[in-house]
């Protein structure tokens, strides 16, 4: 008898966390590649570059000055998305013509002075000034009345879209929820009323006795690939608590999220021995001033590498006019990013 297996047959898989589905194509992993190629990006990196934006006393292309900056630093982009002053503003034609003004504002943050490390090379130290900042920008962006949504992202890699590899981060604050928060928000809602626990502590305690899933993990953190991952090695870091965002953890939770942050990315690097892109960001709760007991602190990691450093995954067809699909299945993925080193090929 034919039974059905996750590892053997085509398959959907249901993401809880936005009610959407992943095709997953097992059987199909192995097919021939004679696709785009990418270029290898370990071009060697000075530890400063005098054209870039980026590092410590250059100017920026709006003209300011950078300090002499030691360890993180934190300026508003000279080419924000948003604006704080925006008049506020509405069309409504039959909801056929809908539009609102937005306002909000846009940082950067460059984790280092050193314009050739990234976050996998520096020290938990120095990856935990950063996420002091983080915690600082999220308080303190979430007072501004107006800002109820504050947005961490990176992005990582000239594949992503990335301006410069000099390590930085992005935070969009603003007046409304982005579209992923309002699908999380409202299934992370619905499970909390219906089972009085947040949906992300039931799902983590269920991979940790699972153990097919998992990367690497320590005293707050665990990094798994998701059931429901749709990029090749997309991977998620869950709170094991249900904390709500960044500015609640203690010290030694930061220390933590340093950890885990460097340990997988550790593994990204090493995976196809390459400085591995993503775009990682976080998911919190709103901050809004509101109670929030069904959010759960979540980093997801998005990477588009498929089978090596130059071979990427492409979301089109199927993907754009249905819905996602991957050959490779989450566990595989898993045992591959688990099996590999904690130590960097760099620095072997
Ligand atoms: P990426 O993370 O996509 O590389 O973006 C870097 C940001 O830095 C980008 O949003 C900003 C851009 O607007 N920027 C400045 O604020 N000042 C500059 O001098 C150049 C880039
Ligand atoms: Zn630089």
């Amino acid at each position: 008898m034919n039974v059905f297996k996750l590892e053997d047959h085509p398959h959907r898989r249901y993401n809880p966390l936005t009610g959407e589905w992943v095709l997953v194509s097992p059987h199909r992993a192995n097919r021939p590649w004679q696709g785009q190629v990418e270029k290898k990006e370990d071009e060697e990196l000075p530890r400063y570059d005098p054209d870039c934006y980026l590092c410590p006393g250059n100017i920026r292309a709006g003209g300011k000055k950078n300090p002499d900056y030691k360890d993180t630093f934190v300026f508003t982009n000279d080419f924000s998305s948003l604006l704080s002053d925006t008049p506020t503003g509405r069309m409504d034609e039959n909801g056929l013509f809908l539009a609102e003004s937005e306002q909000g504002l846009c940082k950067v943050i460059c984790f280092s002075p050193r314009h050739d490390l990234t976050i996998p090379q520096m020290s938990i130290d120095n990856i935990k000034k950063v996420i002091k900042d983080w915690a600082q920008e999220y308080e303190e962006l979430g007072k501004i009345d107006y800002i109820n949504h504050v947005q961490i992202f990176e992005n990582k890699g000239s594949i992503m879209g990335c301006s410069n590899p000099h390590p930085h981060c992005q935070i969009w604050a603003q007046k409304s929820l982005p579209v992923e928060i309002i699908k999380e928000q409202k299934h992370l809602s619905e499970y909390y009323d219906h089972y009085g626990c947040t949906l992300l502590s039931a799902y983590l305690e269920a991979e940790l006795l699972k153990q097919e899933r998992i990367i690497c993990t320590n005293d707050t953190f665990v990094a798994l690939v998701p059931f429901w991952a749709v990029w090749p090695f997309e991977a998620m870091v869950i709170c094991r608590q249900p904390v709500k965002n960044i500015a609640s953890f203690s010290d030694k939770e930061k220390t933590d999220l340093a950890d885990i942050y460097k340990q997988l990315t550790v593994r990204y690097d090493n995976l196809f021995e390459t400085s591995f892109p993503y775009s990682m960001g976080f998911h919190q709760a709103p901050a809004d001033r509101k109670e929030h007991p069904e959010w759960h602190l979540h980093m997801h990691f998005y990477p588009p590498l498929l089978r090596s450093a130059t071979v990427k995954k492409f979301m089109v067809g199927y993907e754009m006019l249905a819905n996602p699909q991957r050959d490779i299945t989450a566990e595989q993925s898993a045992f591959r990013l688990r099996s590999l080193s904690n130590v960097h090929y760099t620095s072997k």
